[in-house]
């Protein structure tokens, strides 16, 4: 298998996907080349990871919760009003009780900060600066009164898998929560179209293209921006799951162009509503393309093993 697919599928790979968007151990999992050559195994569906017992239920998504493996995130500071630039500032506790203050690089960056509005809209994506005693801090401006989901994505040093914590913070007003945007294969963004072929579907691995236009022609100088053509979030829209996906191939492997189209590999848990952003660089500018998806649930995943399918009932 060559990198390429080896990056695709770490990054999204199955459940892994949302247990840890930057584990960096996981490159090689076996289980998603097995699914994606359509070579199951005798025991159909799904065998898991060799190295790590069988999970007793089904993996909690990342960016769920504040705590997870021994670590805990600790919101320091935040901008308290609404569009009003000021320090959103944060540490991660580690398991000795003490800030962490090791991290690895991953994609670039020691800590990739999402933050978004409960509504889904107002996504960034941002790089925040450590100091000595483990205190990440990143001026920021969050535009409108509400609610906002905040997720620290990180690779503890020497800690093996990566982690996505998530917390809340709100800006005080008035809330009004955006509309739902309709489900769209199409988004469109500073002069820049973006259109997405291919589909989530729960318990599978999914192909999504994304082909980059401005102005009508094909965008084939995309620049890289941290290590990739792209990067994708994706957030179930009904309680903010985090999944983090990679594009397949990376800059100068030989065999990844440099846009139109970047590909990515990607499973989600569940169906539904999910909510797409896509990172991507091109003259020197990093720009976000929005996206509204449904993951069809009408295709019966993959039963587990000892997984009977669950009637649909109501
Ligand atoms: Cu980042």
């Amino acid at each position: 298998m060559n990198t390429a697919t080896r990056l695709g599928v770490y990054g999204l790979g199955l459940a892994v996907a949302f247990a840890g968007a930057f584990g960096a151990g996981r490159l090689a999992d076996p289980l998603l080349p097995a699914a994606a050559d359509g070579a199951a195994d005798a025991g159909g569906g799904h065998a898991h990871d060799d190295t790590a017992p069988a999970p007793a239920g089904a993996p909690v998504p990342a960016g769920l919760q504040v705590a997870a493996d021994g670590y805990r995130l600790e919101t320091l500071a935040a901008p308290g009003a609404a569009d009003e630039e000021g320090d959103l500032s944060f540490r991660v506790i580690g398991p000795g009780g003490d800030p962490v203050t090791g991290f690895e690089v991953a994609h670039e960056k020691r800590m990739h900060l999402i933050v978004v509005g409960r509504d889904l809209t107002g996504y960034q994506h941002l790089h925040p600066r450590m100091d000595g005693d483990g205190v990440w801090t990143v001026r920021t401006t969050l535009d409108d009164p509400g609610p906002y989901r905040m997720y620290a994505d990180f690779v503890p040093m020497g800690g093996g898998d990566g982690l996505v914590l998530g917390t809340d913070l709100a800006v005080p007003g008035a809330y009004r929560p955006a509309d739902p945007p309709p489900v769209s294969a199409t988004a469109e963004v500073d002069g820049y179209e973006v259109e997405l072929s291919g589909a989530l579907e729960p318990g599978a691995t999914g192909d999504l293209t994304f082909t980059v236009r401005r102005d009508g022609a094909e965008v084939t100088d995309l620049e890289p921006y941290l290590g990739a053509y792209g990067h994708l979030v994706a957030l179930r829209e009904d309680d903010l799951a985090y999944l983090h996906v990679h594009p397949e191939g990376a800059p100068g492997d030989g065999a990844t162009a440099p846009g139109p189209d970047i590909a990515f590999r990607a499973e989600v848990p569940s169906a539904g509503g999910y909510r797409l952003y896509l990172d991507f660089q091109h003259g020197g500018e990093v720009r976000t393309a929005v996206f509204a998806v449904d993951a069809d649930g009408g295709a019966a995943p993959p039963a587990e093993d000892g997984g009977a399918p669950e009637e649909h009932g109501h």
